[in-house]
């Protein structure tokens, strides 16, 4: 392992499941709840808006009463102690990386408590409610919606992911089904740029195949094994 020096992390929703948020396509996940077009599709939003601001007013306030575990705590800990590069990219809304103390986070999928206001295209820090539509902090238009990615929309910050993914020796994807692209394509892409790739999950995901090794497991197990394996050289 002396060889790695810049490290990709994937995190999923597989990480955070032992904080006690949902997953999205587990067995009593969040799609099982609701319909995906309904609430995660700016199609739906048009359509209900206040049905979509409900289901993301209910998480914000949810996420602020979890924890960060074991596997946050190990990833911080990466983040505080790795001298390479490191970038722990997350397709996760809550800010449990954050809490934890991980600085160096990217959420390619929004973040729950932020706000995204469709008139002036500003982002604003969001812990309250969004369903009785409160006014723009930046331009007073009674725009805000969720600051987070739905499925057609532009994952964030995608030109730093893929520059990362280029210079990665290890990439390595926790907790997540890979049904979702682009993210699930990056284990493909990090192998083109000649990373060694692993994927850490409960069961193997839809693209386990492509992984140089895949470990089964709970994440807030698996996570500081292998930290600790890292760190250790
Ligand atoms: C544990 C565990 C424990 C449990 N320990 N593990 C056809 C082909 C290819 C692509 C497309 C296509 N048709 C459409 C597309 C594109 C589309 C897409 O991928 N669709 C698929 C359905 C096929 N993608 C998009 O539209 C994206 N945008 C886009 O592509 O733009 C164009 C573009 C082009 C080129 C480059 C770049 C861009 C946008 C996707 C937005 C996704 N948004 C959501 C909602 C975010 C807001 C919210 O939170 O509500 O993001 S959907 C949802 O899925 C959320 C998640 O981030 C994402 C991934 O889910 P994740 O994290 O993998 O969770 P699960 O539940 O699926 O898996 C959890 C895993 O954990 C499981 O495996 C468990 O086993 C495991 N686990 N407990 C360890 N304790």
């Amino acid at each position: 392992m002396t060889d790695i020096r810049n490290i990709v992390v994937l995190t999923g929703a597989g990480i955070s499941a032992e904080s006690g948020i949902d997953t999205f396509r587990d067995a009593g996940g969040l799609w099982e709840q609701h319909r995906v077009e309904d609430v995660a599709t700016p199609e739906g939003f048009a359509r209900d808006p206040d049905l979509v601001q409900r289901f993301y007013d209910a998480r914000r306030e949810a996420v602020q009463k979890v924890k960060p575990n074991a596997a946050h705590e190990a990833l911080a800990r990466l983040d505080a102690e790795w001298e390479g590069d490191l970038l722990i990219v997350t397709q996760n809304v809550d800010d449990l990386h954050e809490r934890a103390g991980a600085k160096r986070v990217l959420h390619m999928h929004g973040e729950l408590l932020s706000a995204l206001c469709s008139a002036c295209e500003a982002r604003h820090s969001w812990s309250d409610t969004l369903f009785d539509q409160p006014a723009c902090p930046g331009c007073g238009e009674q725009a805000l919606r969720p600051d987070v990615v739905w499925f057609g929309e532009m994952p964030y910050e995608m030109e730093r992911i893929y520059t990362a993914l280029r210079r990665a020796d290890l990439f390595v994807s926790i907790g997540t089904s890979g049904a979702v692209y682009p993210a699930a394509g990056f284990v493909r892409d990090a192998r083109e740029y000649g990373a060694r790739t692993l994927e850490l999950n409960l069961e193997r995901g839809e693209g386990s195949y492509w992984f140089d090794e895949s470990r089964q497991g709970l994440a807030s197990h698996l996570v500081p094994d292998w930290v600790a394996n890292l760190l250790a050289g």
